[in-house]
């Protein structure tokens, strides 16, 4: 513990001396809400960030949200026993529906070191092995879709959604949502997706406005949280009836496997949470990516035909092994310059575990929070030339190394930090060098990206023609 008012030189840590840059025309009480944008908040931040600099405020109704995108501030706030994670607005909601999932939980909730001991083994580079076989079919599943769809445009997003869901699907409880056959989406994806939507927009919104103006959505939304929470009790009561072991899959690990530091296994109502936090941060984020991913390279043929011939290289089977997933340098490249403009989960909340002054400037009282503004910090100057330009080669080893270390976070940072990278790696990786190796892709002529958010970031009505290749 630093008892910083028993140093007679130093002053005391006060919220109220915190001067940071804001946007003009700061009103009184409702301080600068007029500039809040409740459906592109992380896009609108990175513009701020833009206007106002490395750090800067907004203050919404008397609470000031910080936004930081200055690597030097981050040495600090990235640090574990300096700052803790805190959930913001969107992710605090997300709790009713997550509960203490491993994302949503505080840290001092013993359910997340419970859960984190349990299932940490099953997202080591090693267990990736098991999920392989999986990940490939599905992405099958997907080249057999397109390959059905030589003439039309294809809904990018929505079919890497599916895939992406077929995978965490498959790979966490042994599930097919059957996302390719269907006619109609799934009903537990269409109330998952609305449940999102209504959780961002609802963010800001105060319980009054949601009880009378947005009635009506808001019945909705709890019959969708319902109806999930019932889907996947349903899916555990059944593999507990019919016998847990065998599958391999995240389900069988937190019903078999205790906790190594209580002996404890997990509970029921956490086993729903966790699933559905596999469910959500699992699959939207990584869909996102893929479909951002393919929109870059069906506007840049030469990067997508260079990442064709390491392809060629690695593999001249049609299948690719597991191992070779892990050679294919260039298509990892286009899969972290994609996560470096588009990090599709756009930034994270911290909260100083005690009074600082951080960047030795700007004090902070305990538990006061700021915004990682992620899609700045990914297009900090200190990246150099265009930050908007698509260049895979930013991610050269030799381009690497040197690089300020808190520049680039895509998956989060310290304890916190994602534990489904490898997972996710992996399947981008796969994903996309079996799509390159079997489609070209034709963009639509005058499409400009446009990118929406749900909370995690997609590519707004990205269509593209897709057409088989040999080989
Ligand atoms: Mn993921 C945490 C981004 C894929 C499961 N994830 C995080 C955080 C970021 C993140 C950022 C940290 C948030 C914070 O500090 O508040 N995740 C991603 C991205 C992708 C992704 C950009 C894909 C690309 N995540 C996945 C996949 C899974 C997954 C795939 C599961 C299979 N993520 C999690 C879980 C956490 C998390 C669980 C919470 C970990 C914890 O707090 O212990």
């Amino acid at each position: 513990m630093e008892f910083e008012t028993t140093n007679p030189t130093q002053r005391r840590i006060r919220a109220g001396d915190r001067q940071l840059p804001h946007p003009p025309y700061r009103l009184p009480l409702l301080g600068d809400v007029w500039d809040l944008h409740v459906t592109d908040s992380s896009q609108w931040g990175m513009r701020g960030a833009q206007k106002y600099g490395g750090i800067y405020e907004r203050d919404i109704l008397g609470t000031r949200v910080t936004y930081v995108s200055d690597p030097d501030l981050l040495r600090e706030i990235n640090d574990d026993s300096l700052w803790a994670k805190f959930l913001g607005v969107p992710i605090r909601d997300l709790r009713k529906v997550a509960g203490d999932g491993l994302f949503t939980a505080h840290n001092s909730e013993p359910n997340w070191a419970k859960a984190h001991a349990v299932l940490a083994p099953s997202f080591t580079a090693a267990a990736m092995r098991g999920y392989h076989a999986t990940m490939q079919a599905c992405a099958a599943e997907l080249v057999e879709y397109w390959s059905a769809r030589p003439d039309e445009w294809v809904d990018v997003p929505a079919d890497t959604n599916k895939v992406a869901l077929e995978v965490i699907g498959r790979t966490a409880f042994g599930y097919e949502f059957q996302s390719f056959t269907r006619t109609e989406e799934h009903p537990v994806v269409t109330a998952m997706l609305r449940t999102l939507t209504y959780l961002n927009r609802a963010a800001y919104s105060h319980p009054l406005v949601e009880k009378t103006i947005f009635r009506e959505q808001r019945a909705q939304h709890q019959r969708d949280v319902e109806f999930v929470n019932e889907t996947i009790d349903d899916v555990i009561a059944h593999r507990m009836r019919t016998g847990t072991g065998g599958h391999g899959d995240l389900l069988d690990r937190m019903l078999t496997v205790p906790d190594p530091e209580t002996g404890q296994l997990l509970d029921p109502t956490n086993v729903r949470h966790q699933i559905l936090t596999f469910l959500t941060a699992g699959h939207e984020t990584t869909a996102g990516v893929l479909a951002f991913a393919l929109h870059y390279l069906s506007v840049h043929p030469e990067i997508a035909d260079r990442a064709r011939q390491e392809i060629a290289t690695v593999s001249t089977g049609t299948d690719l092994a597991f191992d070779q997933v892990a050679k294919l340098r260039y298509v990892r490249r286009v899969v972290d310059e994609t996560l470096r403009l588009w990090p599709t989960a756009p930034g994270y909340f911290r909260k100083a575990r005690r009074d600082t002054m951080l960047g030795g400037r700007y004090p902070f009282e305990r538990n006061e929070w700021v915004f990682i503004v992620l899609l700045q910090l990914h297009r900090h100057e200190l990246w150099g030339g265009d930050p908007e330009a698509f260049d895979p080669d930013r991610f050269l080893p030799e381009r690497i190394r040197g690089r300020h270390p808190e520049l680039y976070r895509p998956f989060g940072v310290g304890m916190r930090a994602c534990i489904g990278r490898q997972f996710a790696q992996h399947e981008m990786v796969l994903i996309l060098a079996t799509l390159l190796r079997s489609f070209e892709l034709t963009p639509e002529p005058g499409y400009e990206l446009r990118v929406k958010e749900t909370i995690t970031l997609k590519p707004e009505a990205l269509r593209l023609r897709v057409s088989r290749r040999d080989g």
